[in-house]
């Protein structure tokens, strides 16, 4: 019984620890007690609700039944229980239950022991309650704690951010700045690099060219002192010559003096010698008409009568030398200025051309036809002077061309009659048809020719200057229209009309150069 009774005390300490612990820790403990106490002597059986509000939590506990454990005197016990419940706190000095306490049976003892461990049990399970309701506030509290510290902390870590970006910011932008700067100065320092190499050599090449022209400026300035040395010299000289000839000059003016007076005496004289003068030449003038009315007129050649004022074309008798008979001929007045005298003419085969040696040297034909004047003849008139060779052509289609030679000679029977014609113009082709250095004549009879196996004159016929056998031959066959062509032995010239072309015409004439 004793034990019951410490049990029984030991709850209601427990009961009071408990309420007395969760007033230290801030709670508010609530005790109700719901349904009628033993105290007032009821005989319907009481429960007890324990009710525990813990912050926002609130825990009920049923503690068990005391009617049951109350004898016929439950006023007194439950008086004695009630008392103990609704204490705060022990009574220090407290010795134990009370004498009823000890007086109960062992059953109500058993009884009571069970409640007891029950509400120790209860008294366990709150107990444990509230340290997990106070570990979970206190984590709770401990995570806000931490929370709020995070929010703040990341608030000023933000913030910190922030003005680090914007303090990075403007060092960028300062950066860029003074890199731009930088690439600008470095750019004018190249630029200011590249015009000084410039500009030295610059002043190099100016520093050469003037060494250049000082050593030029000091040679000319040598030259001059030279030049000036010798032109004072030279002025030296021309000082005296000067003087020299003032000297000459004064004497030569005496000597004029002089003349004029001589000359004023001769001026006097001279007129009585003009006067004797002129009456000497009216008698030369009366005898040279008396001789020119006597005189009979000896030409010779077509140029003298062209002189002498007759200008149409026609027959003349001209002397030739060492010939005492007057020789017929054409004079041509008409072309290219006149004063031609004609030796050779064909124009329509009327002659015959076939000839020998002394026929060709002595002439034939008619002066007023066809003709071949005579080579004798005509050597004897280019003993006279230089004589030029005009040599007039026309072909069957009316083409009149000429070529003309400035130097005509022919040589005599003793040389062949070589020809020479030089100097040749004329629109009968670009080159002469003529050989320039010389062709003696040849007949069929008398073979003068440079081929030496054969002969021109016979193959070609006529007489001619053939060379072997040349490009020309004024004398061969006479053919007329529709039988000229391919004719080797025709009237040809070569550099008119080719080879094998015989021509219609031609005429041969000579004048003196200088007409
Ligand atoms: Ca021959």
């Amino acid at each position: 019984m004793r034990g019951i009774q410490l049990l029984t005390m030991l709850l209601i300490g427990c009961l009071w620890v408990a309420g007395h612990a969760s007033r230290e820790r801030g709670g508010r403990l609530r005790s109700q007690r719901r349904g009628k106490t033993a105290v007032g002597g009821g005989v319907e059986k009481k429960r007890r609700l324990q009710r525990l509000q813990q912050g926002p939590c609130s825990y009920t506990f049923i503690l068990p039944e005391l009617g049951a454990l109350s004898d016929p005197r439950p006023l007194a016990e439950g008086a004695v229980v009630g008392r103990g419940a609704q204490r705060d706190a022990p009574t220090p000095g407290w010795e134990g239950p009370p004498t009823e306490l000890r007086r109960m049976s062992p059953g109500k003892l058993q009884h009571l022991e069970s409640a007891m461990r029950n509400t120790s049990q209860w008294l366990q399970k709150l107990e444990a309650s509230l340290q997990l309701g106070a570990g979970r506030k206190g984590a709770r509290l401990q995570h806000q704690a931490v929370q709020d510290q995070t929010a703040t902390m990341l608030e000023l870590g933000s913030s910190l951010l922030s003005h680090n970006v914007q303090q990075t910011h403007k060092l960028s932008l300062v950066e860029a700045k003074v890199l731009n700067k930088t690439s600008r100065i470095e750019v004018q320092l190249l630029e200011n690099h590249l015009s000084t190499n410039r500009l030295e050599k610059e002043l190099l090449l100016q520093t050469n060219q003037i060494n250049r022209l000082h050593h030029h400026n000091s040679r000319l300035e040598q030259k001059v002192q030279m030049l000036e040395s010798q032109q004072r010299g030279q002025l030296e000289d021309l000082k005296e010559g000067k003087n020299q000839l003032q000297a000459m000059v004064k004497s030569q003016m005496v000597a004029m003096e002089s003349l004029e007076r001589q000359l004023m005496v001769a001026r006097r004289n001279s007129t009585a010698l003009q006067m004797t003068q002129a009456q000497l030449m009216a008698s030369v003038h009366s005898l040279l008409t008396m001789m020119s009315s006597t005189t009979v007129h000896r030409w010779r050649d077509c140029t003298d009568i062209f002189k002498a004022g007759h200008s149409t074309s026609g027959l003349y008798d001209i002397y030739i030398t060492n010939i005492s008979q007057p020789v017929q001929v054409y004079c041509d007045m008409e072309t290219s200025g006149g004063g031609w005298l004609v030796f050779q003419k064909r124009f329509d085969g009327s002659v015959d051309f076939q000839r020998t040696w002394r026929e060709y040297k002595m002439g034939f034909g008619d002066p007023l036809g066809e003709q071949w004047l005579g080579l004798e003849a005509l050597h004897r008139l280019s003993l006279l002077g230089q004589y030029s060779l005009r040599v007039e052509l026309r072909d069957w289609e009316g083409n009149q061309v000429y070529s003309q030679y400035d130097l005509f000679n022919l040589a005599g029977e003793s040389h062949r009659y070589r020809l020479v014609a030089r100097g040749y113009s004329g629109t009968a082709g670009r080159q002469s048809s003529l050989s320039s250095h010389g062709m003696a004549f040849s007949t069929p009879d008398q073979d003068n020719d440079n081929c030496d196996t054969c002969k021109c004159a016979l193959m070609l016929t006529g007489g001619w200057w053939f060379e072997a056998c040349g490009l020309s031959n004024l004398n061969g066959m006479y053919y007329s229209l529709g039988q000229n062509i391919r004719k080797v032995n025709g009237i040809k010239w070569h550099h008119f009309r080719g080879p094998s072309y015989s021509l219609q015409s031609t005429a041969m004439m000579v004048r003196p150069y200088d007409f």
